[in-house]
């Protein structure tokens, strides 16, 4: 996508110095470049030698000073979350919700708060793809004007572990392992699944996260949950129960992960590309806050504890209740200064919002200021633009590294009478912790009431659509398949033979298992719950095709006019359009105009798209069935279940990819423009995928 920001080249004056190289010179149109001492420089080519082909001198302070700063670039990296895309943009309120909460920003609608929200996958290094299978970071800070809070939540409303004692290992366990730093950003391995096997309470996570879920289509496709139950606390000091979900306008989507593996190869940026491209073609991601809300009572009730993040309160029972939304308009300025730099805290909440007991939200609430002492080099990492408050903020801690504030006066302490002006408390409109009683010995123990590992995990399998367990069931095949020592994948089928027999079996039979699965002890066996079908991606799915992309698959002499049209059908469907070619500055049209292609075929696999049209020339039709890239093109898109336009002239490509008996008669997803119209092709991509193909492609076991 061409880049609307990009400046138009300019004149600059330009000298040439002894070596050949070029010296751009400031000029009224530019900035002066100078040292950060603003000293003006004369020579951004060449260091301080002793003679022109002498050593270079110490006394460069130039070279130096840019050299030490470039060697100090990188911070250290999150030690979870490290590969994240982050947006800027506004939360408004919908309703007031002072019934409920003193929190400032859910008293009055239509009263917006800036946010910055950072999206993430959680193993993978920095560096490392968009598409691994995983759970994805949903950070939203909002800049109240009670001060940020900061929700840090997942793509997933359940984790892995119940206590934060546990997190490191399990971290451990996921990522690299220690002594050859592989296998990258995935949990197909040994130590993850050994450690797995060890821990039950992670089973309703692990058919989460080997569900579609964790290879979401689009960041702007992803729900959202703060996870833990936290409290609302209104300003009469009575408190709600609260869980927080993100419902994303656009609809929930997932892709294949045959798919997402060959995302990965051909752009690992597939999410960072995808946000920043739409937030800067005005197509701007938006979510509904929906809260569920209960009491006591009611939390008493249920047959889990609330206080267990391993555990979810069905929409079916307690239903979202739809408070506000959050619209992303601004991509930030500075990947670095903003990105990089955002400093969440599970801690940073404002009055009227306030924790529970549940002991995987009490560590977090430690582990994030230390993590950004480290990360962002000490106690001052609030004073970065993104992390300050968009409200005033004053009190008496003073110095540390990086101090950005010049405080004045003599009094840095406080009750004092020396300094009338200083920063001071307030009875009334400070923040107040809900006092809940607390009582009962200090123990070193796990509540019994999170003893219950498999009935929800068994819930969530049984409340998705056939084509989602079966995916289920693949990943864990595939999972599974990658480790190396058969033990770990036994002690896997012992736990998931708890969760369900047929699942066990299933993916025992991908295994090729020749032995019985024998069963963990489980204090719990799963209990009847009724199924929940909004846990069902593919059940809850809107038709549409907003925000989706179509791909269109040209050759020189095809008919420009037939793209014209599916251009502007995919536009008013709200899709965005790509023309891919076998050169990159496009195709001469049968009319002999110039068609500009986005990729190169090579470079435009359609992995890239949601759905695709193949319109070539006869001639180039011929031509293009004669390159591996563009029957893959066809091939891969059938196989992922895509819905394919076509001309009779894309027929060399159905011949070679071995699926010319296929036909509009036999497959709903195929749209021939001989016959059908361009109609027919959006209304059939924006129902989506064709899901009855999917036995004829792929194995189910
Ligand atoms: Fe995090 N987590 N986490 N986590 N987490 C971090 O903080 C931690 C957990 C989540 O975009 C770290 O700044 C512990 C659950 C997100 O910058 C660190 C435990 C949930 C992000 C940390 C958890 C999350 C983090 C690493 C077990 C969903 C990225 C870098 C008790 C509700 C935020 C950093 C961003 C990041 C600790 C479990 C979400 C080390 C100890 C559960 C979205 O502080």
């Amino acid at each position: 996508m061409p880049n609307p920001k990009a400046p138009a080249p300019t004149e600059t004056p330009v000298l040439t110095g002894n070596g050949g190289e070029l010296h751009q010179q400031a000029d009224s149109a530019t900035t002066l470049l100078t040292t950060n001492q603003g000293v003006p420089i004369s020579d951004n080519q060449n260091s301080l030698k002793a003679g022109a082909r002498g050593p270079v001198l110490l006394q460069d302070f130039i070279l130096r000073e840019k050299i030490t700063h470039f060697d100090h670039e990188r911070i250290p990296e999150r030690v979870v979350h490290a590969r994240g895309s982050a947006a800027h943009g506004y939360f408004e309120c919908l309703e007031s919700l002072a019934d409920i909460t003193a929190a400032d920003f859910l008293q009055r609608p239509g009263d917006r708060v800036p946010v910055f929200t950072r999206f993430s996958t959680v193993a993978g290094n920095k560096g490392s793809m968009d598409l691994a299978r995983d759970v994805r970071g949903f950070a939203v800070k909002f800049y109240t004007q009670e001060g940020n809070f900061d929700l840090v939540g997942n793509n997933i409303p359940v984790f892995f572990i119940q206590d934060a004692i546990k997190f490191p290992d399990l971290i451990h366990a996921a990522k690299q392992d220690p002594d050859r730093e592989f296998p990258q950003a995935q949990t197909a391995h040994d130590t993850f699944w050994d450690y797995i096997s060890l821990t039950p309470e992670s089973m309703h996570m692990i058919m989460w996260i080997m569900s579609d879920r964790a290879i979401p289509r689009s960041f702007r496709m992803m729900e959202g949950f703060g996870v833990h139950t936290f409290r609302l606390v209104n300003a009469g000091g009575d408190s709600t129960f609260v869980k927080f979900h993100w419902r994303p306008k656009l609809g929930a989507q997932s892709v294949i992960w045959d798919e997402a593996i060959k995302i990965n190869g051909a752009d690992p940026d597939f999410h960072r590309r995808d946000l920043w491209n739409a937030i800067e073609s005005g197509d701007f991601p938006e979510w509904e806050l929906g809260l569920q809300t209960f009491t006591e009572e009611q939390a008493n009730a249920f047959d889990f504890d609330v206080l267990d993040a391993t555990k979810i309160i069905p929409e079916e029972v307690i239903p979202l209740r739809v408070v506000g939304r959050m619209v992303l308009d601004r991509n930030p300025d500075n990947f670095f200064a903003e990105t990089e730099q955002v400093a969440f805290c599970a801690s940073h909440v404002v009055p009227g919002i306030d924790f529970t007991n549940d002991p995987l939200l009490q560590g977090r609430l430690f582990s994030y200021l230390d993590t950004q002492l480290k990360r962002l080099g000490g106690p001052n990492f609030h004073e970065i633009p993104i992390n300050q408050p968009k409200c005033p903020f004053h009190n008496l801690q003073r110095d540390g590294h990086m101090q950005m504030a010049v405080p004045k006066g003599q009094v840095n302490y406080e009750p004092s009478n020396l300094g009338p002006d200083i920063a001071r408390e307030s009875a009334d409109r400070g923040y107040k912790t809900f006092p809940n009683p607390e009582a009962g010995g200090q123990l070193r123990v796990r509540s019994e009431t999170f003893a219950d590992h498999y009935t929800q995990a068994r819930m969530f399998f049984a409340s998705q659509t056939v084509p989602e367990q079966n995916h289920i069931v693949s990943a864990l095949v595939f999972e599974l398949s990658k480790c190396v020592v058969p033990r770990v994948r036994e002690a896997v089928l012992s736990r998931l033979v708890n969760i369900d027999q047929t699942l066990a079996l299933r993916v025992a039979t991908g295994l090729g298992l020749k032995s019985e699965i024998v069963p963990a002890d489980a204090p719990i066996t799963a209990k009847p719950m009724d199924p929940s079908p909004m846990l069902s991606i593919i059940a809850k799915a809107k038709p549409t095709l907003q925000g989706r992309k179509i791909g269109c698959l040209v050759s020189d002499g095809c008919d420009g006019d037939v793209v014209a049209r599916l251009k502007s059908a995919a536009l008013a469907a709200g899709a965005t359009f790509e023309v891919v070619a076998p050169t990159v500055y496009g195709v001469m049209t049968a009319a002999g105009d110039l068609l500009p292609a986005d990729h190169k075929v090579e470079g435009g696999p359609s992995v890239l798209f949601d759905a695709v049209a193949i319109v070539p020339s006869a001639e180039g039709g011929a031509k293009l069935g004669l390159q591996a890239e563009a029957v893959n093109f066809l091939r891969d898109a059938y196989g992922h279940l895509k819905v394919i336009a076509y001309l009779p002239t894309a027929a060399p490509l159905f011949v070679k990819g071995g699926i010319s008996d296929r036909t509009p008669d036999n497959d709903a997803g195929l749209i021939s423009l001989a016959n059908g119209t361009i109609d027919d092709f959006i209304a059939t991509a924006s129902a989506g995928r064709i899901w009855a193909r999917e036995p004829t492609v792929r194995l189910v076991v």
